[in-house]
C-alpha cells in the first residue's frame, strides 16, 4: 500500500449532499457533465493517486531534483518522471482548462474536489503540471498570436512558471527591480534575477513558459513605483515557431541556482537570471504595460486555492494514517483500569487523549475541506454566471473574501493538525518508516509561499473586508444565521446550534473592534498596529467559525440520512459527523470567546518594546 489514503466518501458527500453539484450539472457551462461523469471522474483518479501517483512522493523527497550549474538544468528522480507522465497521459489537466481549450465543462467544485486527490498523492507532480492551466492566462488576456501561444502550450504539454519573487522583494512584490527594455522589434529585453521561482527548470517537458513581473523600459512607457509599475512578460525557455510550436534557439532566461530545502523536494526551487549569460533574455509583453499585477493576480488566486487545498488533502491523509495506527497499536490499560496492574493492554484510541488528538484532526480535516469545497461552489457559479452573461459579482465577491482562509486558515491548521498525527504514532512518528514526517516537512511551505498568513490576513480585512464594505461578509454572516435560525431544525443539535451562534457574535465582535481600531487611527495612525497585530486572530477565527458551521450542517444531513436508515456501512461515517459536530462546537468554538476578549483589550505596548528588549 502507499502512503496515499484518500477520503472519497467526503468529498463525495461534500459535493452531493451538502453542497448539491448535482442541481449545477447538465445545464449552461457544465452542460457536459453528469452526475457519474462525476463520480466517475473521482473514482478513476483516486486510483491513479493512490497507485501511480503516491508511488514516487517518497523516491521524490529522499531523491530530490539535482542542478548542473554547467549547463543550467534540472534533473528528476526516474520514478517521479514517470508518474508525472501517467498523469500528463490521462490528459487530467483537461479539467481546469474552458471549453474552448479542450476542457470538459466540470465544475469548480468537482475539479477541486479531483485536485485534492492528486495534491494529496503527491503535491510536486501537480504543481509541475502549470502548464495547460497557465496558458489560459494568455487566452483571457493576449493578442491573437499570443492565444494561439496558449494553444501550442497546451498542445506539446510544456511547463510554465509564476515568476514574482526576488532577493529583495518577497512579501513586497513592488520592490522588485527586474526590468525588461523596449526593443526595435516589439520585443522586450529582460534583465535581472528572480529567486525562489518553482518549476524554473525540469527534464520532462520540451519547454517552458515563464511568466514574469518586471519593470518596463522605454522611451513611451512612463515608469510608475510600486506593483503597478509592473508589466506581465512572457518568456520562453526556448523560443518557437509561432504556428507549430517547434523549437528554436535557447533564450537568455537560465536557471543559476536550486534550493537545499526542508521538504517538498522534488519540486524544483529555482533562482533564474535573465540576461547575464551572453545572450539576451527576450519576453514579449502581456496585453497593456502596467497591467502586470492585476493579471499576475488571475495566477496567484488559482494558485492560493491550490495552496490551501494542498495543505487540506495532506492533513487528511495524515490523519487517516494516525487512524490506521491507532485502531492497531496496543500500549497500556483503559484509564478506568489503570491501578489494575493485570488489567487488559487496550488500543490507543481507548485512551480519552487520543481521542481528543483524532477527533481534532478530523474535525478540522473534514471541517477544511468542506470550507474549500464552500468556496469552490461560489466558483461553480461565477463560471455558470460568466457563461450566461448574467451578474456573477455577487459570487465573486464572496469567493474573494473566502480564498485567504482556504489558503491561510487551511495551511496553518493542517501543519498544526499534522503534527497531533505525529504524535498519535508516538515514537514512530518521527521514524521515515511513515510518512506523516514527510507530510509535516512538505506542508510548512504552504503557510509561507503565495502570500505568508500575515499577508493573506491583511488580504482579508483591508481588501476583502473594508474594501468591500462588509458586503461578502455580511452575505457570509447572513448564511450561517439562517442555518442557526431555519424552522424544523434537529432538536438534537440545539446545543452545537447555540455554540456555532455564540461563536458567530464573537467574530462579529473581533471584526467590530477591528474596523473601530481603523477608524480611530484616522485620528491616530498607531492605531492601525492593532489592526495589524491582530489581523491573523481573526482570520484564524472565521475560519474556526465556518468550520463550526459547515460541520453543523453536515451533522443535520447526517442525522437525517441516520433517521432515513442509511446502510450498514454509511452509518458510522454519519455517526462520526454528528460526532466531529460536536466535539468542533464544545472543544474549539468557545475559544473565540476568549480571543475577542484579547482584540478588544489591544494596546500599542507591544509597538512600544524597544528592539533591544525583544
Ligand atoms: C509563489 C508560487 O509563491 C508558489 C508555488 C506555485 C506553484 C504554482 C503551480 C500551479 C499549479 C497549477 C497546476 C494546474 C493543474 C491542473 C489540474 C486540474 C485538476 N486579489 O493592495 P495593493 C492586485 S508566487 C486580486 O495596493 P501592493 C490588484 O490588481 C509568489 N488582486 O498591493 C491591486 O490593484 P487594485 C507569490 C489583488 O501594496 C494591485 O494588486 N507572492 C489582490 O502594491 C495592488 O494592490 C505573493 O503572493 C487580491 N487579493 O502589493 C506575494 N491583492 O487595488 C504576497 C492585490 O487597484 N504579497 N491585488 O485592484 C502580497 O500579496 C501583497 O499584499 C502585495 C502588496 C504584493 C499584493
Ligand atoms: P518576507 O516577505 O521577507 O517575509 C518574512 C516575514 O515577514 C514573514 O513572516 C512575513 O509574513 C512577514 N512580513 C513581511 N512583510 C510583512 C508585512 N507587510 N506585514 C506583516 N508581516 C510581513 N515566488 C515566485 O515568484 N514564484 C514561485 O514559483 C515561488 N515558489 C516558491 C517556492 C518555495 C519553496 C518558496 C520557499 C518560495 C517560493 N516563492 C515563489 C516565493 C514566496 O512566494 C515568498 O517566499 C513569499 O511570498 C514570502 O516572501 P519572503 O520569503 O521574501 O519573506
Amino acid at each position: 500500500m502507499g502512503h496515499y489514503k484518500s477520503n472519497v466518501r467526503d468529498l463525495e458527500f461534500n459535493l452531493f449532499e451538502l453542497f448539491k453539484v448535482q442541481e449545477r450539472l447538465g445545464k449552461g457551462a457544465f452542460e457536459q457533465s453528469d452526475e457519474d461523469t462525476v463520480r466517475g471522474v473521482l473514482t478513476e483518479l483516486n486510483e491513479l493517486a493512490t497507485g501511480p501517483l503516491a508511488e514516487s512522493f517518497v523516491e521524490g523527497d529522499r531523491n530530490p531534483a539535482t542542478f548542473d550549474p554547467a549547463t543550467h538544468s534540472v534533473t528528476l528522480p526516474e520514478g517521479f518522471k514517470k508518474s508525472y507522465q501517467q498523469v500528463m497521459d490521462g490528459e487530467w489537466w483537461r479539467l481546469s482548462l474552458p471549453d474552448e481549450l479542450g476542457g470538459y465543462g466540470t465544475p469548480p467544485s468537482v475539479i477541486w474536489a479531483a485536485a485534492e486527490l492528486m495534491l494529496g498523492a503527491n503535491p510536486a507532480i501537480y504543481m509541475y503540471m502549470a502548464g495547460p492551466n497557465f496558458a489560459t492566462i494568455l487566452w483571457r488576456n493576449g493578442t491573437e498570436e499570443q492565444r494561439r501561444w496558449a494553444e501550442i502550450m497546451i498542445e506539446r504539454g510544456w511547463g510554465a512558471t509564476m515568476v514574482l519573487t526576488e532577493p529583495d522583494a518577497g512579501s513586497d512584490v513592488g520592490a522588485g527591480r527586474t526590468k525588461a527594455v523596449k526593443q526595435e522589434d516589439g520585443s522586450w529585453h529582460l534583465e535581472g534575477v528572480k529567486r525562489f521561482i518553482t518549476s524554473a527548470d525540469q527534464d520532462m517537458t520540451e519547454n517552458i513558459m515563464h511568466l514574469v513581473l518586471a519593470r518596463p523600459e522605454g522611451p513611451d512607457v512612463e515608469p510608475k513605483p510600486g506593483t503597478k509599475g509592473l508589466s506581465l512578460f512572457l518568456v520562453p525557455k526556448y523560443h518557437f515557431d509561432t504556428n507549430t510550436g517547434e523549437l528554436g534557439e535557447r533564450n537568455g532566461a537560465f536557471v543559476t541556482n536550486v534550493e537545499h530545502k526542508m521538504g517538498l523536494n522534488a519540486s524544483a526551487t529555482c533562482e533564474l537570471t535573465f540576461g547575464q549569460h551572453g545572450v539576451p533574455a527576450k519576453g514579449w509583453l502581456l496585453g497593456e504595460v502596467h497591467d502586470g499585477i492585476a493579471q499576475m493576480f488571475q495566477v496567484i488566486e488559482y494558485a492560493r486555492m491550490m495552496v490551501g487545498t494542498k495543505a487540506i488533502g495532506t492533513l487528511s491523509t495524515g490523519y487517516l494514517n494516525a487512524l490506521e495506527y491507532a485502531k492497531e497499536r496496543v500500549q497500556g490499560a483503559d484509564l478506568t483500569q489503570a491501578t489494575d496492574k493485570t488489567a487488559p493492554r487496550v488500543t490507543i484510541t481507548h485512551h480519552p487523549d487520543v481521542r481528543r488528538l483524532l477527533m481534532l484532526q478530523k474535525a478540522y480535516a473534514e471541517g477544511l475541506r468542506s470550507v474549500y469545497l464552500y468556496t469552490a461552489q461560489w466558483q461553480d457559479q461565477v463560471t455558470q454566471g460568466q457563461h450566461e452573461g448574467t451578474d456573477f459579482s455577487k459570487a465573486e465577491q464572496i469567493n474573494d473574501l473566502l480564498l485567504p482562509i482556504v489558503k491561510g486558515v487551511g495551511s496553518e491548521r493542517a501543519y498544526e493538525m499534522l503534527t497531533l498525527s505525529l504524535q498519535t504514532l508516538g515514537g514512530s512518528g518521527f521514524l521515515q518508516d511513515y510518512p506523516i514526517e514527510q507530510y509535516i516537512r512538505d506542508s510548512k511551505i504552504d503557510s509561507l509561499y503565495e502570500g505568508t498568513t500575515a499577508i493573506q490576513a491583511q488580504d482579508f480585512f483591508f481588501r476583502k473586508i473594508v474594501r468591500n464594505n462588509g458586503a461578502a461578509i455580511g452575505h457570509v454572516a447572513a448564511e450561517i444565521q439562517a442555518t442557526l435560525e431555519a424552522e424544523g431544525a434537529d432538536e438534537r443539535l440545539k446545543e452545537e446550534r447555540a455554540l456555532v451562534g455564540r461563536a458567530l457574535q464573537d467574530a462579529q465582535g473581533m471584526l467590530g473592534t477591528m474596523i473601530e481600531f481603523l477608524t480611530s487611527s484616522q485620528e491616530d495612525v498607531k492605531n492601525v498596529y492593532k489592526v495589524g497585530q491582530h489581523a491573523v486572530t481573526l482570520l484564524m477565527s472565521m475560519g474556526d467559525l465556518l468550520i463550526g458551521w459547515l460541520l453543523l450542517r453536515q451533522a443535520e444531513i447526517a442525522l437525517a440520512a441516520l433517521d432515513a436508515g442509511a446502510s450498514a456501512k454509511d452509518q458510522s461515517f454519519y455517526q462520526g459527523k454528528v460526532a466531529a459536530a460536536r466535539f468542533f462546537a464544545k472543544n474549539v468554538l468557545p475559544e473565540l470567546t476568549a480571543r475577542r476578549k484579547i482584540i478588544e483589550a489591544a494596546d500599542l505596548s507591544l509597538m512600544e518594546v524597544d528592539e533591544a528588549a525583544f
